[in-house]
């Protein structure tokens, strides 16, 4: 009896074995889906707009304005991005770990006034999110800690304080990349006044540390020529809104595909990285109460590739007042804003304007841009306006002028370079890898200008998608955009070739062109390079609002880069160095 007894029980726990087995294939199975949230168990509008912390660049304990050190940390934490969302483990930048945010501090610095920072990395050994070795990444040899460096887009300081990609470091500044100079970067913050912004750069992971949540604002301000313009300032009515996408699971963290679209050669890696809660200022779908007066919004789109078009639904009006780090010459009126990675809009916001007491910003820009698939219910709205009843008399005026600069001069353009984009496919004619001028990034620098020059650029997109191209130090104007003829042909010959003067490339430029819209016509360090086009570009490589040369030796190592701002491509690799020379 004894002995059955033990061996029914054997068999139970046998059969129980496989039983919970069987159970734990099923929940394993559709843990991936089950797992994930649909954005329709996430009530919009509930969650109100945070102001992320301000730091100063500077310091005024002695009544004037003197150079500062920050020290800025990434820490992991957790995050809650939504009232019903569990909190999220994100990567912040702060301060410190309780007061760190997504995203992070938003630095304000002061034209001629240095800030210097240390950036310091606390992270864990490993990564929340998957990542994929097989793409040229930073690995520390240890395998242990996270590689991370921080650039700030669209700042126009030294080599060693630009964030290259391979300057990356571990926690306690353990491991460090080949290109690794200095703890404390300098910011000369001695350019033109505008907004910037920071986030990781580190080799092959920019895509998810940023998705991760290594984001932040960075702001320039020169009071003296910037409030002559009488734009929106103070008590709240001047606001940076750093937008993002990102999918959840039920369990609150980030989910991120660990497989990638061509397994057998990248086992996680994939072209774009889309998600379905829209993220302001770390809120999903935040709500923000104004009054009925003008606001000053300082839009970031800080997705890793999804383009964003905004609009009202109620048909208020953004007047554009500066683009990416620039201000426009004069202000323009739209109805609606395009903005590509990482491309910034600056625009006021008139509430007094509305006929009602709220207003939806929404977006419809297809995804991938421009020949994706249309926006869905949760990703077309963005964030909701609750706008006060009471009229309000501002004494903002709209201005007629903001700041001019001097226009680029084509006749000092000595050198001309083709950069042209190409996509690579595997057999079952999906996207691997993707390069600039057919090269991967470890080849050696083939963009060489002469710090103080200016240098046309013939961007020629022989790809499917939309790739917003940022360069480093530089700053440009669109002169033109024209569509390639029998572009078949024209890519055969680029594909074999790789040049494109060889290519004739005048032979096939010569479709129809395409206007620069007024907004976008000023100084610009991201543009949207449209596919089967070539966009002629006038790069300059020196401040726009003097003659002055740089304030620091641009030609030093590490050098700069260049790169597309799809951060799924600027990993895989559309990327290439930038090397000054005297
Ligand atoms: C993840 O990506 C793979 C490869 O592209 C795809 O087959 C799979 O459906 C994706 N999973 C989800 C949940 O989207
Ligand atoms: C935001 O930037 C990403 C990548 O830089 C880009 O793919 C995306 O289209 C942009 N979205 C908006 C709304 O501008
Ligand atoms: C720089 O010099 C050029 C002539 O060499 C002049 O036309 C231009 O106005 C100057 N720019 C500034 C900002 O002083
Ligand atoms: C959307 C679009 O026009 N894409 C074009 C990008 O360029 C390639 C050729 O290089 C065209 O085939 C695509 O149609
Ligand atoms: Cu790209």
């Amino acid at each position: 009896m004894g002995v059955y007894a033990k061996g029914g029980e054997m068999e139970w726990n046998l059969l129980c074995h496989l039983i919970c087995l069987a159970f734990l294939g099923f929940i394993i199975t559709t843990w991936a889906e089950d797992r994930l949230i649909s954005p329709s168990q996430l009530e919009m509008f509930v969650d109100d707009l945070p102001d992320m912390p301000k730091l100063k660049g500077f310091d005024v304990s002695h009544g004037f304005p003197i150079p500062k050190t920050l020290k800025i940390g990434m820490f992991h934490k957790r995050w809650k991005f939504h009232r019903d969302l569990p909190p999220t483990q994100v990567f912040a930048y702060g301060t410190n770990k309780g007061t760190a945010t997504v995203p992070g501090p938003t630095i304000e610095a002061l034209h001629g006034i240095d800030t210097y920072v240390t950036w310091q990395n606390h992270l864990p050994p490993n990564h929340i999110l998957p990542w994929d070795p097989t793409i040229p990444t930073a690995i520390p040899h240890t395998k242990k800690g996270i590689p991370t460096v921080v650039h700030v887009h669209g700042s126009i300081s030294e080599p060693e304080s630009d964030g290259h990609a391979e300057s990356w470091f571990t926690a306690r500044f353990e491991e460090k990349g080949p290109t690794w100079t200095k703890k404390t970067y300098h910011y000369h913050n001695l350019q033109q006044p505008g907004n910037l912004w920071y986030h990781d750069h580190a080799m092959g992971l920019t895509r998810v540390n940023l998705l991760a949540g290594l984001i932040g604002a960075y702001i320039i301000r020169h009071p003296e020529i910037e409030a002559p313009l009488g734009l929106p300032s103070g008590n709240g009515f001047d606001r940076p809104l750093i937008i993002f996408d990102r999918n959840f699971r039920t369990d609150g963290s980030i989910y991120m595909n660990s497989t990638g679209n061509n397994p057998s050669i990248h086992p996680q890696w994939q072209p774009e990285y889309f998600g379905d809660a829209i993220i302001v200022n770390g809120k999903a779908w935040p709500r923000m109460i104004v009054r009925r007066r003008k606001y000053r919004f300082r839009i970031i789109n800080a997705s890793n590739a999804r383009f964003f078009k905004f609009f009202f639904m109620s048909g208020l009006r953004f007047i554009h007042v500066a683009s990416d780090s620039v201000y426009l010459e004069r202000p323009v009126t739209l109805k609606e804003i395009l903005l590509a990675p990482s491309e910034i809009a600056d625009v006021i916001v008139d509430f007094s304007e509305s006929k009602s007491h709220s207003a939806i910003l929404a977006n419809d820009a297809p995804y991938p841009y421009p020949s994706g698939d249309p926006v869905s219910e949760a990703n077309s709205k963005v964030m909701k306006f609750i706008i006060k009843h009471q009229r309000e008399v501002d004494t903002w005026p709209f201005p007629n002028k903001l700041i001019k600069y001097p226009s680029p001069d084509l006749s000092n353009a000595l050198v001309t370079r083709y950069i042209a984009m190409f996509e690579y496919t595997s057999d079952i004619g999906e996207p691997t890898h993707l390069y600039l001028n057919g090269k991967s990034y470890d080849e050696p620098a083939t963009e060489t200008p002469k710090v103080g020059t200016t240098e046309v650029w013939d961007v020629i997109n022989l790809t499917e998608d939309n790739h917003p191209l940022h360069v480093h130090l530089g700053l440009f104007v669109v002169l033109d955009q024209t569509e390639l003829v029998d572009i078949e042909e024209f890519k055969d010959c680029m594909t074999k070739m790789n040049d494109a003067i060889k290519c004739q490339i005048s032979k096939y430029a010569r479709g129809k062109k395409v206007q620069v819209l007024a907004h976008e016509k000023g100084w610009k360090n991201v543009y949207k390079m449209t596919p089967g086009f070539v966009t002629k570009i006038l790069v300059r490589f020196s401040y726009i609002h003097s003659n002055a040369s740089y304030a620091f030796d641009a030609t030093k190592e590490p050098g700069y880069v260049y790169h597309c701002h799809i951060l799924d491509h600027e990993d895989n690799v559309m990327m290439r160095p930038l090397k000054f020379i005297k």
